[in-house]
């Protein structure tokens, strides 16, 4: 679509919808950004793009008159396609695209697009990593925090951009087709959102819904769910795995990671080797390996990049050790699948805490992940009493409620000994409380240290 002096909506004013105004601006088109906030103003937006040219803020409700008269609606991630004010679009023939999809149909290069439950972020980063130990123009966008419109004009034919996609960005892609895309695992998560488990799988499989036989998707090979979607799907597959032997693939054998093709393996290195922990850890790296090398990246600067790597923040990131106690941040954590591997990577007793906005995903298999580990259960948030509910259900009675994160960590200070770990790896999002997962695991940090 030609985008010259088109009326383009963008729906949600934050880091998104501010980077696909911008690219919108620079093609010409006329932008109306909507907020449901009201407390937003113009002011807000002076220093983020040429204001007086071609937009205009709109807060609170869209009147028929905007509607009537759009050629495109563009939503942010945290929109939904559900959302009342999206079907009054839609609901006029007014095509709907994701910031992703916009930034696609302006970007030029290679395109990696990673997605999966849990280990997106790691692994995006990883990619990045490799991929710049031997290509000149590389990105890293997407979810991570870099909004893929940020960059979408200045990729060159010469560019790799790997853009980590979560379902929410997912849901409105249509001619979005990367070279490679890889899903490392699909567990419950955003079920407030997609409803429906098989809606929010759909979702995933939305990223390689495009490809055909001359690009290529990354599965992980012990994941049933990934492995029958893998027989639907009409790209070429590359599974890794870390407990099965592959004849073609990446796989994990006691402590060596291995490639595989028609049975002839070559090492690619000793997890020993690696700054990063537990199987999820291996598996995000084998996803990694499997796209550099499908890239054309020499083994030499895979097995460089990957055993360099350490933990991004907020994922079982090491804060202090105060009293003899270990302080990990795993504000990532945002659902129980993430906080089960957290759990399981504690090498001593825990103490962890936990709860947080609600995503209607049932805690049970979190709880049982606890195995005798966790000594103390701290919990805040909106989900505190529902976690609270499961725990004792399964026998766990270890439970502490608290109104904030302040005294949740002052809690966990007061009841550790020395050589016990407290973990800060919530099962659930932020939302409600903090702005994001970013600001709740600085907040922990910083609470963490005032105790220094
Ligand atoms: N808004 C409305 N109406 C609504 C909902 C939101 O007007 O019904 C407005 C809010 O008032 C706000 C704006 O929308 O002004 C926020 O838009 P957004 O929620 O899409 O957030 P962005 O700042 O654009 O950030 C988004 C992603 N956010 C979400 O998916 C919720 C960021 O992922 C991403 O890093 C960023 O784009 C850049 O691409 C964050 C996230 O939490 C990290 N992702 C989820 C996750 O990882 O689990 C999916």
């Amino acid at each position: 679509m030609q985008l010259k002096d088109k009326k383009v909506l963008v729906f949600g004013a934050g880091k998104s919808g501010i980077s696909a105004t911008r690219l919108l601006q620079k093609q010409g088109a006329y932008v109306i950004l909507f907020d449901s906030n009201t407390n937003l103003n113009d002011k807000d937006f002076l220093d983020k793009f040429d204001i007086n040219r071609n937009f205009r803020l709109v807060t609170g409700e869209l009147s028929e008159e905007i509607i009537t008269t759009l050629d495109l609606l563009v939503i942010s991630p945290g929109i939904a396609i559900d959302h009342p004010e999206v079907l009054r679009i839609q609901a006029k023939n007014i095509p709907v695209w994701g910031e992703i999809e916009l930034a696609y149909r302006f970007a030029k290069g290679k395109v990696i697009g990673i997605t999966g439950t849990n280990g997106k972020t790691t692994t995006t980063t990883l990619v990045g990593e490799i991929m710049n130990t031997y290509f000149e123009e590389v990105y890293v966008v997407g979810n991570i925090g870099n909004p893929y419109t940020d960059i979408a004009m200045e990729a060159t034919e010469q560019a790799v951009t790997v853009i980590e996609l979560s379902s929410f960005q997912l849901e409105t892609i249509h001619e979005f087709k990367p070279d490679i895309s890889a899903i490392l695992n699909i567990t419950p998560d955003h079920l407030n959102r997609h409803h429906t488990m098989d809606n929010y799988i759909a979702m995933k499989e939305n990223v390689a819904k495009n490809q055909t036989t001359s690009e290529l998707c990354v599965l992980n090979y012990e994941d049933e769910t990934l492995r029958s979607m893998a027989k639907r799907l009409k790209t070429k597959v590359l599974f890794f795995s870390s407990a099965n032997k592959l004849v073609d693939g990446i796989y994990l054998e006691e402590d060596d990671i291995f490639y595989s093709v028609k049975g002839e393996k070559q090492l690619v290195c000793n997890v020993n080797e690696l700054r990063i922990l537990g199987k999820h850890s291996y598996e995000n790296v084998m996803a990694a390996v499997g796209i550099a090398i499908t890239m054309g990246v020499p083994m030499e600067f895979i097995h460089k990049a990957i055993t360099n790597f350490q933990a991004v923040e907020h994922r079982i990131e090491y804060v202090e050790t105060i009293n003899g106690v270990t302080y990990y941040n795993d504000s990532k954590g945002t659902n129980p699948d993430a906080s089960i591997k957290a759990v399981q990577a504690m090498k001593s007793p825990t103490l962890v805490i936990g709860g947080g906005y609600d995503k209607k995903i049932p805690f049970d298999d979190w709880i049982i992940s606890f195995d005798g580990k966790v000594k103390y259960l701290v919990l805040l948030g909106q989900t505190r009493d529902q976690i609270a509910e499961t725990a004792r259900q399964h026998g766990f009675n270890n439970i502490i409620m608290v109104n904030s994160l302040r005294d949740a960590v002052k809690v966990c200070a007061e009841k550790a000994k020395a050589g016990d770990a407290v973990l800060l790896s919530p099962a659930c999002a932020s939302w409600g409380m903090f702005e994001n997962y970013e600001e709740r695991g600085r907040l922990f940090k910083e609470y963490v240290r005032e105790m220094l």
